[in-house]
């Protein structure tokens, strides 16, 4: 057993580091973490074998965030012209107000709220004699001084404990004014397990209030939403660069740089690319029942995948002109990464990484690494779900919990005069042939090597603990284990910030990515950095008037 040796572990045993992660544990507690650690043998489960999507035992540092993180944060925070106001103590506000670098652009309407913080600021008086009054006034005040098209509101934990009805203040609103579109998410960040409930909420309410708004028919070519890209580092901007180089026409993206009309207008698109099935699978499946949209899996993060996805969508719409182009941006895309490849692989070839992010980025940046050449050895997500881990045909087979259940389900139906399947009966065949998957997502487990460890909602302790037994070469998670890990002697990339870097996604990105991760593998600062009570670890002082 390796646990105490200092030195890199060349072979590990994949039973004995899960039996060193858990050995800390009281039994009930490690019997319970036991479930969430899976050592990935079983490629393309039928049923699940990793729990997940389950509470964190109370005393565990979790990587999670909270389910208002999830719908306000997530969801809606990277549109640019909602007024998101959340009703809430200043906290909840100020700690969600631009840190997590979804990027926009304000265009050549300059609307874009961004740089603003909405709050109604809750005192100690509100939670006592209620705080609708109050958030009636903050819905006004941001009507008056900005006209927005529409006002979100969002509540924190404090709103759902002493029953504000924010739905009612929002609908009293809404028709007040007649040209504003008001509404609530009931997002209290306990809701749910995670920030995941708070996708689900915030997909629910896109979905009722905005979705199908506006039915004006857009100009352009091969129609398509991109859901799940949210712009991080300016990611999406490189996605839409390439789209408009192929001619692909984005409606709208969820929620990336987005506008209140891209979402009013996303029923008119002819295909949903899912990129983060996480966080938006449902608004696809909503689409896809009442307007007849069918859904893909796309991934824009690795060269490999973008020039995969971009094919993808050619040949959903089947048209030669646009499979052509597809293939002549490559072609002029791809030189510049493989040259950036050959120069860099040989540095960072067999080295090795894990990464433990939300709940789709440890399968997509493994894309990325693999392109590096590099091994990912341990990866999990915070808050996914097993149809995230081992595909979505686990999905029948997954039991509701009472957490699950808290959740609104909304009961979608066609659409009676504006269904429109988009490829015919025949045509949907002929593309199911050619082996077209619609609907469909094969999870992480299923690139992950035999062997690979992979571990549902790590923790503080056991980030520590599998870094000092397999040192890997990188660690990607955020920013709460940044500095713990790279005080282990590991560098440490964010993949959710990206630090202060991107874009990463596309072609450019995938090159930006490599060179920083040449740079991070390749420096040996980690290794000499020494804490004090490294080198002496017996100090002695003095107080300066002895
Ligand atoms: Fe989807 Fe995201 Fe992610 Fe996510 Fe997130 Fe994020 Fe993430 Mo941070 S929507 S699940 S809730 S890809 S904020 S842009 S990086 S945890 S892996």
């Amino acid at each position: 057993m390796a646990t105490a040796t200092k030195k890199k572990m060349v072979q590990w045993d994949p039973t004995d580091i899960k039996a060193e992660l858990l050995a800390k544990y009281p039994s009930k507690v490690a019997r319970k973490r036991a479930k969430q650690i899976m050592i990935n043998e079983a490629l393309q489960n039928d049923t699940p074998t990793l729990t997940a999507n389950v509470r964190t035992i109370p005393g565990i540092m979790t990587m999670r965030g909270c389910t208002y993180a999830g719908c306000k944060g997530v969801i809606m925070g990277p549109t640019r012209d909602i007024v998101n106001l959340v009703h809430g103590p200043i906290g909840c506000s100020f700690y969600a107000w631009l840190t997590r670098r979804n990027q926009t652009d304000a265009g050549p309407d300059g609307e874009n709220y961004m740089p603003y913080c909405f709050s109604t600021d809750m005192q100690e008086q509100d939670i006592i004699f209620g705080g609708e009054k109050k958030l009636a006034q903050a819905i006004q005040e941001a009507y008056d001084l900005f006209h927005p098209k529409s006002i979100a509101v969002f509540a924190t934990c404090p709103v759902g404990l002493i029953g504000d009805d924010i739905h009612t203040v929002t609908k009293n609103m809404k028709e007040k004014f007649g040209d504003c579109n008001v509404y609530a998410f009931s997002c209290e960040g306990y809701k749910g397990v995670s920030q995941s409930a708070g996708h689900h909420i915030a997909n629910n309410q896109v979905f009722r209030h905005l979705v199908g708004l506006n039915d004006e028919v857009k100009p352009g070519k091969y129609k398509i939403n991109l859901l799940g890209e949210y712009n991080i580092g300016g990611d999406g901007f490189e996605i839409d660069r390439i789209f408009k180089k192929c001619g692909i026409t984005c409606i709208s993206t969820f929620s990336g740089n987005s506008t209140y009309d891209q979402f009013a207008s996303s029923h008119t698109a002819d295909l949903n690319a899912v990129m983060c099935h996480r966080s938006i699978n449902y608004v696809a499946d909503m689409m896809e029942t009442k307007y007849g949209i069918p859904w893909v899996k796309v991934n824009f993060i690795g060269a490999k995948a973008t020039a995969k996805s971009l094919r993808k969508i050619a040949n959903y719409f089947g048209e030669k002109e646009l499979i052509d182009r597809v293939e002549a941006v490559i072609a002029e895309e791809m030189p510049a990464v493989e040259a950036a490849i050959a120069e860099i692989l040989p540095r960072t070839a067999e080295k090795t990484v894990m990464m433990f992010v939300g709940g789709s980025r440890a399968h997509h940046y493994k894309e990325l690494f693999d392109e590096l050449g590099m091994k990912t050895i341990s990866a999990g997500y915070e808050f996914g779900h097993q149809d995230d881990y081992e595909g979505r045909q686990v999905l029948p087979n997954i039991q509701l919990d009472a957490d699950s259940r808290n959740i609104e389900e909304l009961t979608v139906e066609a659409d009676e005069t504006r269904f429109n399947p988009r490829k015919s009966a025949k045509e949907m065949t002929a593309l199911d042939k050619a082996g077209y998957k619609f609907k469909q997502y094969d999870g992480l487990a299923m690139d992950m090597d035999k062997g690979t460890l992979i571990i549902d909602d790590l923790n503080q302790y056991e980030a520590e603990k599998l870094v000092e037994l397999m040192k890997p070469d990188l660690f990607c998670a955020g920013v709460k284990e940044k500095y713990s890990i790279q005080k282990l002697g590991v560098p440490m990339k964010q993949l959710h910030s990206y630090d202060s870097g991107g874009p990463y996604a596309g072609f450019i990105g995938a090159v930006n990515f490599y060179e920083e991760i040449d740079r991070l593998v390749n420096s040996k600062v980690w290794s000499h950095m020494k804490a004090p009570w490294q080198k002496n670890p017996q100090l002695s002082g003095s107080f300066n008037w002895e």
